[in-house]
């Protein structure tokens, strides 16, 4: 009797779990336009689900338009902006409740290289969540003005400082879970929204005993489109990892 050994290899090469991208997007015609083909044509065994806010211009009916051809490809379109952490969450959501086993999470606007993806799932081997580090071994960020590559550096500083938690870039938002980590976190209790919500989803991954691990990306400016940072982002984020460090004190983190 013969016996076959048969050995799946993916067309890109990667042996990897089910795996979901998620992109929130707020008026990113442009960049979706070119990087949503850009991680098909890269990622073929890979599952890309947009997050929409009702963008103005038209985001939401290329990637619908897109999703109808091709079943790799998903579309959660919101009423209205609500926000970068709540579309994450509602991304997490669909996640889980598709038995996907990875989730990769990144902006639209090629500030994050969708080559990386393929690192990012390599790490995932060895931990339970890998985060794009800009901090580690020197800083990679390319053209953003000075004042706000030393309001992330000092931020990031800060929030080492307050929650104690060993991350050197714990504000970016390129990163990738496992499933188990997105299961152990109650997402409804996640409100945090800008630069916060990368550090609660950081902090309660941490103070559950996940392994967590940074790995180095380059961070470049976006090129199209406008960013959608604010003073309000930046002022939710000093008070959040206070909150996160006295909740965690008193046995309070959900
Ligand atoms: N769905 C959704 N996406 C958002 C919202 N705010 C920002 N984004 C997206 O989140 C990503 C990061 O936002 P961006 O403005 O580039 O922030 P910056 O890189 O910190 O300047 C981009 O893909 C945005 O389109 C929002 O309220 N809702
Ligand atoms: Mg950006």
């Amino acid at each position: 009797m013969l016996f076959y050994s048969v050995k799946v290899i993916s067309i890109s090469g990667l042996n990897i779990m089910k795996t979901l991208v998620i992109i929130p997007t707020y008026n990113e015609i442009h960049n979706i336009r070119k990087l949503l083909p850009h991680i098909m044509n890269s990622y073929p065994e890979v599952d890309i689900l947009i997050v929409d806010d009702n963008s103005p211009d038209g985001t939401a009916g290329y990637v619908k338009n897109l999703s109808e051809m091709n079943q790799k490809v998903y579309l959660l379109q919101r009423e209205k902006k609500m926000g970068l952490g709540t579309a994450y969450v509602a991304g997490f959501k669909f996640m889980l409740s598709n038995g996907y086993e990875a989730a990769v999470q990144m902006d639209a606007d090629f500030s994050h290289d969708p080559m990386e993806i393929q690192k990012f799932l390599e790490k995932l081997k060895e931990c339970d969540l890998v985060i794009g580090s800009r901090y580690i071994n020197g800083v990679r960020v390319i053209n953003w003005p000075i004042r706000r590559l030393l309001l992330s550096y000092f931020a990031n500083l800060y929030t080492r400082v307050v929650t104690g938690m060993p991350i050197k870039d714990g504000t970016g938002g390129f990163k990738c879970f496992r499933r188990k980590v997105l299961q152990s976190i109650n997402l409804d209790a996640i409100h945090s929204n800008g630069y916060s919500f990368q550090i609660e989803m950081n902090f309660k991954a941490w103070k559950k005993g996940f392994k967590l691990a940074e790995m180095p990306i380059t961070f470049v400016d976006r090129i199209q489109g406008t960013s959608k940072m604010s003073k309000k982002i930046v002022r939710e984020a000093v008070l959040m990892v206070w909150k996160l460090r006295l909740k965690s004190i008193f046995g309070l983190l959900d």
